[in-house]
């Protein structure tokens, strides 16, 4: 097996990798972690096509002593971000040891999303897979590791997890679960697996427009979130749920069955955010104009029976989900009764996807 140190007698030459990789949506959650970003649970996403982050990772020789770290410039959609390059430095530095050849070199990492910054859409799962991504094609460039392309999607699935959790899941195209379950052979706490195959062609076409209540920061990350799961009261049963409802939010998704999908993603969606109500301390992160979005949409399946759901990340954004042959009368709903409860009525179309793309 490789070391993966290259030789110093024979610099490597200059270059560069790019990759995009879209964000995801949780319809069974991750909420609870232990040891070295391990989930508590099973979750389960779709993944979505038009929030994404675009990573470009320029490598040479490294021309300074080794100093114990990696040597890394970090600009933001141009901007130098010393926030961002302390963040991906001390991501970076943690993967040295199993990756020597980070500090032989000396990188210059330029990124950006596609949605406008701090518009309350969570980025660290389109960024963490972004790079991850990235690094593996430096790799497998510099050692021919990862030629087999589930090594790769696997490798990079490990390392997206180890900086954000929910990013492992974003390497693969459709759906995705991660964590270990009895429900998907090959499942992992790992890393994430693709369940695409799995579920039924409706759900390749669903779209998911946010609404975007706030772009406020949060009051409380969702490492602290998931810190304080640690002391729930609830956080057994909650794990057991969890591992339950993954069962049956498949069971439907293989047969299309849109009623009882929607129920367990609603469902889930208001478990995560009860959790955090009852946390010590508590917090809240929906927002009165999130519960107003939550029952108009509750209101308007009951007038019209069209399958559209809501769902909601660590944060006050309510993301609605349907399938794709609706989508004139959801706009029109979103439009006339939604957007003025969205800060400066913008929402994010966004839909599901076919991955990461390497350009
Ligand atoms: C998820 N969320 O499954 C859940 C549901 C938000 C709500 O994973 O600490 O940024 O980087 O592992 O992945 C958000 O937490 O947390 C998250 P870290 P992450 O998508």
């Amino acid at each position: 097996m490789s070391r993966l140190i290259l030789d110093s007698s024979n610099p490597v030459a200059p270059g560069q990798v790019i990759w995009r990789s879209p964000s995801n949506i949780a319809l069974v959650k991750y909420w609870g972690k232990h040891g070295i970003q391990l989930p508590r649970n099973p979750s389960l996403s779709l993944t979505l096509a038009a929030s994404f982050t675009d990573t470009l990772l320029e490598y040479a020789p490294r021309e300074t002593p080794d100093d114990g770290q990696v040597e890394l410039d970090f600009f933001f959609h141009e901007q130098e971000n010393e926030a961002f390059r302390t963040k991906i430095l001390e991501f970076l530095n943690s993967l040295a040891p199993t990756m020597p050849f980070l500090k032989q070199l000396k990188f210059t990492i330029r990124t950006g999303n596609s949605f406008p910054h701090s518009a309350g859409i969570a980025s660290s799962a389109s960024a963490m897979s972004a790079l991850a991504l990235c690094l593996c094609s430096l790799e497998d460039r510099l050692f021919g590791t990862l030629r087999d392309a589930d090594a790769f999607d696997q490798k990079a699935s490990v390392l997206a997890r180890l900086g954000s959790g929910s990013a492992c899941r974003s390497i693969f195209p459709h759906a995705a679960v991660w964590g270990a379950t009895q429900f998907v052979p090959g499942s992992s706490d790992d890393f994430a697996v693709p369940v695409g195959d799995l579920i039924n062609p409706v759900f390749k076409d669903f779209h998911d427009d946010i609404l975007i209540v706030s772009r406020e920061e949060k009051s409380v990350s969702s490492r602290a979130g998931h810190a304080l799961m640690d002391g729930n009261p609830y956080a057994e049963p909650r794990y057991a749920q969890a591992r339950a409802r993954m069962g049956a939010l498949l069971e439907a998704m293989k047969s299309g069955d849109l009623a009882t999908f929607g129920k367990i993603v609603e469902d889930e969606a208001l478990t995560l955010h009860a959790l955090m109500m009852c946390s010590n301390p508590s917090y809240t992160l929906m927002r009165p104009d999130s519960l107003a979005i939550i029952e108009k949409v509750r209101q308007y399946r009951a007038d019209t029976g069209n399958p559209v759901y809501f769902t909601l990340d660590a944060g006050p954004n309510v993301h609605l989900i349907y399938p794709g042959d609706i989508i004139t009368d959801v706009r029109k709903f979103i439009d006339d009764h939604l957007l003025e409860h969205c800060e400066d009525n913008y929402v994010q179309q966004d839909w599901v996807g076919e991955g990461p793309e390497e350009k």
